[in-house]
């Protein structure tokens, strides 16, 4: 029996106003589940969401550049009893609208305004009898996958962390937004940064020579543009979208944040030996303790030493976090991630290493979840299992201070000039927001997390 359902945007975190940057279907189209219906922008990836089952195509609710949020409605899909078999109905919900982005004559005709759908309601038999079209959430949360998509923007625009209608906006008044800082969650631009950046250069002199752009003013050399095809051949490969939104993540970072880096050593030699038995021991359940996991622990242990550590700057407060979500990073296919380990104080090793290695598949598949990479109060980037001694590590803000970890070394040590004896040495080094924390502290603070990785007895003390 034939049924229409209307299919709404399912549980993507703790997100609202998301914008839509691909529309997938039309009407008419054939769908299976999990074909994918639209594309969101999230700030690390993007996500499909997917159909949460075969049907065709009635008419769809949302256009790019709208803004969803979970419950919105997306489309009104025709299914079939035999198709859609095992998917979730609520005949007496009705969805959210989308926010459209055009002029009020182009919205989308007005739904009855009621609340959106459960969240993870269970599947029900289709009763045409019902009245209003029975609701569907889009397959949940683990069915969104983030997807590199996107290459279609201007190249001028690539870098830039704004949404599809914030990009036309800034189109229309020919402004690049690579110029632009953004001052919306995690950089992003929006249209108000747009106008205030008009505003602000049709009322200020051009910048003619250094001594014009003021004190502070940055006067640099336009992006050299260069023909590299005259030199040889080329490929143009597009960035994914995971490098575009970090990359202009890690660039704001880079630039409005006064780093230090320390480096430091641990003598890893007992830990080491004790990882290789633990691991003997654990052999059975499938989880394997990795160095990372240890450190992760020993870094919860010192920021409750040093709690400017595992802090942020809002103006001129500094906001002490009293819990402690360490991110780590992951290096994917589609480039860097940085899933979150909740309350990583209250976990062991072999929790936290479980966890590590679920969501590092997550990020490889592309099917981490945005709040999976929010809230982090500190960061580890550990290069241990690939290579290389020490590294400047960016802050991942608004964090203050991320730890790098380099392969670990054997080295030959003397405490007394005349003696010597070998150590497994783990390089690590310490990048600092010296807006917040001195070099003092961030010497101590290295000096306390390399000891309790020489003996973690310690972090009972
Ligand atoms: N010294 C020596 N060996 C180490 C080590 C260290 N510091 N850290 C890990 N290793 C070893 C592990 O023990 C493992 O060895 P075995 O296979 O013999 O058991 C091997 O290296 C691989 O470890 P791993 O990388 O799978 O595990 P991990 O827990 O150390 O790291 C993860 C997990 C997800 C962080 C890692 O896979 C990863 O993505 N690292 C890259 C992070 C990154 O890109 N950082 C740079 C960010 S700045 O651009």
């Amino acid at each position: 029996m034939s049924e229409t359902i209307a299919v709404t945007v399912p549980d993507i975190g703790d997100f609202s106003d998301v914008p839509v940057i691909e529309v997938l279907v039309k009407p008419g189209d054939s769908v299976k589940p999990e074909d994918p219906l639209i594309t969101l922008e999230s700030n690390k990836s993007t996500m499909d969401v997917p159909a949460p089952a075969a049907g065709t195509v009635e008419e769809v609710k949302v256009r790019v550049g709208d803004k969803v949020a979970k419950g919105t409605l997306i489309l009104m899909l025709a299914t079939s009893a035999s198709q859609d078999a095992g998917t979730e109905v609520k005949a007496e919900q009705k969805p959210q609208q989308a926010e459209p982005s055009a002029a009020p004559a182009e919205k989308a005709e007005a739904l009855p305004a009621a609340p959106p759908p459960a969240a993870g309601a269970t599947p029900a038999a289709a009763d045409s009898d019902r009245g209003p079209p029975a609701s569907v959430q889009a397959a949940p949360t683990a069915g969104v996958r983030a997807t590199d998509v996107d290459a279609r923007t201007d190249q001028g625009f690539v870098n830039a962390h704004a949404s599809p209608l914030v990009r036309k906006f800034a189109r229309e008044l020919g402004v690049d937004l690579s110029r632009l800082t953004g001052s919306g969650p995690k950089g992003r631009i929006l249209e108000q940064d747009v106008r205030a950046y008009v505003k602000r250069e049709l009322t200020q002199p051009p910048a003619t020579s250094p001594a014009a752009t003021g004190v502070g003013g940055i006067d640099l050399l336009p992006w050299p543009k260069v023909d590299f095809a005259k030199f040889g051949p080329v490929e143009i490969k597009p960035l994914s979208r995971i490098k575009k939104i970090s990359g202009a993540n890690l660039h704001r970072n880079w630039v409005m944040i006064p780093h230090v880096t320390n480096h430091d050593e641990a003598d890893i030699t007992e830990l080491e030996a004790f990882r290789v038995k633990l691991n003997k021991e654990i052999e059975k359940s499938g989880v394997k303790v990795s160095m990372l996991a240890f450190m992760i622990k020993a870094a919860c242990t010192t920021l409750k030493k040093f709690p400017e550590f595992n802090a942020s700057l809002d103006g001129d407060n500094l906001v002490l976090k009293n819990f402690y979500h360490i991110g780590f990073a992951a290096d994917t296919p589609n480039g860097l991630v940085v899933p979150v380990i909740r309350d990583a104080d209250k976990k062991g090793v072999v929790e936290i290493a479980k966890d590590m290695g679920d969501l590092a598949k997550l990020a490889r598949d592309g099917k981490l979840k945005p709040d999976q990479m929010q809230g982090g109060t500190f960061t580890i980037s550990s290069l241990g299992g690939i290579g290389g001694t020490y590294f400047t590590p960016i802050i991942n803000a608004p964090e203050v201070a991320i730890m790098g970890v380099c392969k670990s070394f054997w080295k030959q040590v003397s405490a007394d000039g005349k003696t010597s004896a070998w150590q497994l040495t783990l390089p690590l080094s310490l990048s600092w927001d010296h807006r917040v924390i001195d070099g003092a502290a961030a010497a101590r603070f290295n000096g306390h997390f390399a000891n309790l990785l020489a003996d973690m007895r310690r972090s009972l003390v």
